[in-house]
């Protein structure tokens, strides 16, 4: 059994985790990510000494760890065993602080000096993505100068000392490496403390243990899987992002991912955050949420009281448990949802009895070919049939919030109730498939979802969203629009009940349907219109075929 512990992260201590990527019972592959650390000035996920099994966690969210924390025990494979018994790093590959160059003496008590990229470790020619800085700024010790990134970590280089900056050596897109020169900086000497040694005062890079992931990226982790609605779009793929811009988003309760990146691949720059925050104050373009304070649910728009904050332990014992990894993904989108849709829920009571007769029969039959026939399988056929009828529901809003966006495909996204949390795989061309073509499918795709396995196209590009408690329970709820859907149709257990047929009171099995859309797209009218058809559609499914 190994120990995997923090592995050499140079100078910085107590570092918090932020994200714990694996769990007891996990396998895990050599150079997986099992957690990710953030400082002020890196983010970087620890990966995997060896391929093996998880066998209990050490950390969790929260922990602020150093070098040599323990991370997890680890039933590393055999040959593995043999190769890498320790999850450190060698010593020399951790980032070192470089001594700063040689410092000359200015008129007027400041001093220059060459600034240069310090000790990071084995990377080379590593790209400077961002100059945060320029000739004339005045700059504080320890203030990023630019920030760097390898296909591992991102780090920014912090100015070994306050001062001037005089000249620059380097832009955006060079490649550098250790000694590689960044600015002329003019030092202003600090009289009352007596200066450090240059040894001392080199600027530090951030930590980038040599085979440490950047955040930036996706993780090597199961892809994330947006719930109803996040943006199946996105992805769940973290923010393209600087240590640096996410602290200036941090401060000011904007939520990145709700952010558009105007820097090289989509990268989060300052300005844009800036501008994210000057449109939300202005009123905010069509469709775009205004940005958050931190709450106690992950945030409030801006205008709102603060989230209260109580101390529960006063009233009684309580007890503190982190959200599921898909729950704190989800969150923010549901919530950008709920705020920035306007939803209404349309209900209505569709009379299935004769539906449920006809697939009651049917089940033998599919039975036999070892799946099951859901009434799902027929809402989908039946929704299709709608919003064909109805073009706007398979629409999005454009940018502007001045077009909308009409597709002529029909790929219904379902939401599945899985262990980790809810999950929206995507049945696409559900109007070229049948119905048992469709129950076949969902068979799948839930079982793909419950073990954990979907992919990040599985859960892309859906058109319309059915969620379905029918095997559940309950009656009506209002489901939240999935982005950059316009509705979506809730679908609750059906019950017998005594339907007056003009005459007299019959038994009829209803089920109940609640469809929320978004109003900016939609009028009432033409929901109610969507839903009766939906409802003539379900009871005579005859019309499936027309
Ligand atoms: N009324 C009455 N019974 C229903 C029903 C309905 N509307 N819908 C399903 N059932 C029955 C099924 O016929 C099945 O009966 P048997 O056990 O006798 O065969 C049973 O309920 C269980 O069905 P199921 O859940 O396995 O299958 P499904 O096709 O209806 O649903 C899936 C598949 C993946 C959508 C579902 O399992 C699931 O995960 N639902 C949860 C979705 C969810 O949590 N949504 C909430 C989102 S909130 O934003």
């Amino acid at each position: 059994m190994n120990q995997v512990v923090v592995p050499d992260i140079g100078d910085f201590k107590e570092v918090e985790v932020i994200e714990v990527l694996v769990k007891p019972g996990d396998a895990v592959t050599k150079e997986q990510s099992l957690i990710t650390l953030e400082s002020d000035k890196a983010t970087m996920e620890i990966p995997s000494p060896a391929a093996g099994v998880v066998k209990e966690l050490k950390v969790k969210t929260g922990d602020k760890v150093s070098q040599g924390s323990p991370i997890l025990l680890l039933d590393a494979q055999d040959e593995a065993k043999k190769a890498t018994p320790k999850a450190e790093p060698k010593k020399e590959e951790a980032p070192r602080a470089a001594p700063a160059a040689a410092a000359a003496p200015a008129p007027g008590g400041a001093r220059v000096q060459n600034v240069a990229v310090p000790d990071i470790g084995d990377f080379k020619d590593v790209e400077v993505i961002e100059v945060l800085v320029k000739p004339g700024d005045k700059v504080a010790k320890e203030q990023s100068l630019v920030t760097l990134e390898s296909d591992k970590a991102t780090m920014e280089i912090p100015s070994p000392a306050a001062g001037v900056v005089r000249e620059m050596k380097i832009k955006s897109g060079d490649k550098v490496s250790q000694g590689s020169p960044i600015l002329v900086l003019e030092a202003i000497e600090q009289r009352a403390e007596p200066r450090p040694a240059p040894q001392a005062e080199a600027p530090k890079a951030a930590p980038a243990p040599a085979s440490a992931t950047a955040a930036t990226r996706p993780s090597a982790a199961p892809a994330p899987q947006p719930v109803p609605p996040a943006p199946r779009e996105e992805g769940g793929a973290k923010p393209h992002a600087s240590p640096s811009v996410r602290k200036f988003a941090r401060e000011l309760g904007v939520d990145l991912v709700q952010v558009q990146g105007s820097g090289p691949k989509g990268r989060i720059l300052h300005s844009d955050v800036q501008a994210f925050v000057k449109g939300a104050l202005a009123g905010g373009a069509a469709g775009r949420a205004a940005p958050a304070v931190k709450g106690g649910m992950g945030g409030l728009p801006f205008n709102l009281p603060a989230w209260p904050e109580v101390d529960f332990a006063k009233f009684g014992p309580i007890e503190t448990k982190p959200l599921a990894r898909i729950q704190k993904l989800s969150g923010p989108y549901l919530h950008r949802n709920w705020i920035s849709i306007p939803h209404v829920t349309q209900c209505d009571d569709a009379d299935i009895t004769d539906l449920e007769a006809f697939r009651k029969a049917q089940t033998a039959e599919t039975e036999k070919r070892g799946f099951k026939l859901t009434m799902l399988a027929f809402m989908i056929k039946a929704c299709v049939t709608a919003l064909k009828q109805f073009p706007q529901f398979n629409s999005s809003l454009d940018k502007s919030g001045e077009n909308i966006i009409v597709k002529h495909y029909y790929h219904i996204g379902v939401a599945v109730d899985t262990p980790g949390g809810l999950v929206v795989p995507v049945v696409r061309d559900a109007d070229r498939k049948g119905v048992f073509d469709l129950a076949h499918e969902l068979a799948d795709i839930s079982k793909v979802a419950r073990d954990g396995k979907l992919k990040p196209a599985d859960l892309q590009g859906g058109t319309f969203s059915i969620s379905s408690l029918g095997g559940i329970g309950g009656n009506y709820f209002t489901p939240i629009i999935n982005a950059p859907e316009v509705a979506i149709l809730g679908v609750s257990r059906s019950v017998t009940r005594p339907i007056w047929d003009g005459k007299s009171f019959a038994p009829r099995l209803m089920l109940p349907l609640a469809l929320s859309y978004d109003h900016r797209v939609i009028d009432g009218a033409t929901a109610a219109r969507f839903t009766s058809y939906l409802v003539s559609v379900l009871s005579d499914m005859r019309k499936l075929i027309l």
